[in-house]
């Protein structure tokens, strides 16, 4: 493969910019911010592409990960406005019969519909609303473990945190120790949108700052925990204000090896304070998580959200860079939904899955969050009742 990519050295359709660029790919040296933002402007997709393959082949090989999970929103409205959420305007526009606020007890009673169900994660995220505060949140958690304690909960974001911490008048390093203690395994990606404040503060004003994300994703990977990050792109952003994003996730990386995957996230347009905005096109869909293949060269991993980009999209990403697959079973996840997902029912079986996965040449691996392996399914035959080894295929929840 090495070899393939050295092809590119000798081109005469590349300039020394682009060349300069191989040559460090293949060294396995980092790009620069300003090689970044070159590759926005002038690297078209075939050599974004070649480049973002040659490095997911050289950290992940063929394998294609992905996760069975569930999701919970504890509810759908939200104190914070950001342009580009769906759920920004429920709490001042939707009807009543839309909005949900559930109870302990009615996200106890969704993790128990999933007993029994070879699932090993619960993605906790939602809207941010004053009763859900961190003794609540503390007690949750905390009975989750006491029901199931195998299952893995990666549960909300320093939006969250933040504001809950603060309402507890807690610091941050006091706060994410006792969620730690409560139950919490890990933080996803959510709620980084785009950490400049040029952009963050015409987008999403009033909830915690780039720097205030960071930390609290600091303070996490220094009690020995891991998370995710998130980029929300194709929206008012320029390319400089995506390789800063990205800079400031690879110089945290550096620092404390605790992201796990990067998971960049497309604007979708409907139903939104935002919606005059064109989404971005596949073309530009695809650059960009091959740009964050090469741009972030310390992490492991660089996931997409099936469900909002299309299955086609994603299986395509797979050439660019991408080697995790998110979204499986329960994917009905409303802030997509209600956002313009491009998919109308955004689930899969497992087989289903794993057939995109393999029709595109990959090995399909079921991981767990921490990225050990729980089946390699590179070989698997499905039998025609879609049941396999006892795993069973999960109902289409339709929450
Ligand atoms: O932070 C909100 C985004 C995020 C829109 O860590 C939108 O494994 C596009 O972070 N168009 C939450 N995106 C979801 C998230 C996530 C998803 C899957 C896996 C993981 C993980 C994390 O959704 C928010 C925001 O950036 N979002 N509205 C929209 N209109
Ligand atoms: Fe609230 Fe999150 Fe939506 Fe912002 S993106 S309005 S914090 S739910």
């Amino acid at each position: 493969m090495s070899k393939d990519l050295s092809v590119l050295l000798d081109s005469p359709h590349l300039s020394d910019a682009h060349k300069a660029i191989v040559q460090k790919v293949l060294n396995g040296e980092r790009i620069t911010f300003d090689e970044g933002v070159f590759l926005y402007e002038h690297g078209e997709l075939a050599f974004v592409g070649a480049l973002a393959n040659f490095i997911r082949e050289r950290k992940n090989g063929n394998q294609t990960f992905f996760n069975r999970n569930f999701h919970i929103e504890p509810t759908n409205l939200c104190v914070y406005d950001c342009k580009f959420c769906s759920y920004s305007r429920l709490i001042k526009q939707r009807s009543d019969t839309d909005a949900w606020a559930f109870s302990m007890e009615d996200m106890m009673n969704i993790v128990r519909k999933y007993d029994g169900q070879p699932v090993t994660e619960v993605h906790i995220v939602g809207g941010v609303l004053p009763q859900y505060d961190l003794p609540f949140y503390l007690e949750f958690f905390g009975k989750i473990k006491q029901h199931r304690p195998s299952l893995h909960v990666k549960a909300l974001t320093p939006v969250e945190y933040h504001y809950i911490f603060k309402k507890a008048k807690v610091t941050y390093e006091e706060g994410m120790k006792m969620i730690k203690e409560a139950g919490c395994d890990s933080m996803p990606g959510g709620g980084a949108e785009i950490f400049h404040p040029e952009i963050r503060e015409q987008i999403a004003a009033d909830k915690c700052t780039g720097e205030q994300w960071l930390r609290i994703h600091e303070i996490w990977h220094e009690l020995g925990m891991r998370s995710n990050a998130t980029m929300l792109y194709g929206h008012i952003e320029r390319f400089e204000h995506r390789i800063d994003h990205m800079d400031e996730l690879r110089q945290l990386q550096d620092k404390t090896g605790g992201f796990q995957t990067f998971i960049p996230l497309k604007f979708r347009n409907q139903d939104n304070q935002m919606s005059h905005i064109p989404e971005s096109t596949a073309v530009e869909d695809l650059r960009n998580y091959a740009i964050s293949r090469i741009y972030l060269d310390n992490f492991d991993h660089i996931k997409t959200y099936w469900p909002m980009i299309g299955r086609t999209t994603a299986q395509l990403s797979l050439a660019f860079g991408v080697d995790d697959l998110d979204g499986t079973i329960d994917d009905t996840t409303k802030i997509y939904s209600m956002a313009g997902s491009e998919e109308q029912n955004p689930v899969l079986t497992t087989q289903q899955l794993v057939d995109m996965i393999r029709k595109v040449g990959r090995q399909p691996i079921e991981r767990d969050t921490l990225y050990h392996v729980v089946q390699d399914f590179t070989d698997v035959e499905f039998a025609e009742d879609k049941e396999f080894r006892g795993y069973v295929e999960l109902p289409v929840i339709n929450n």
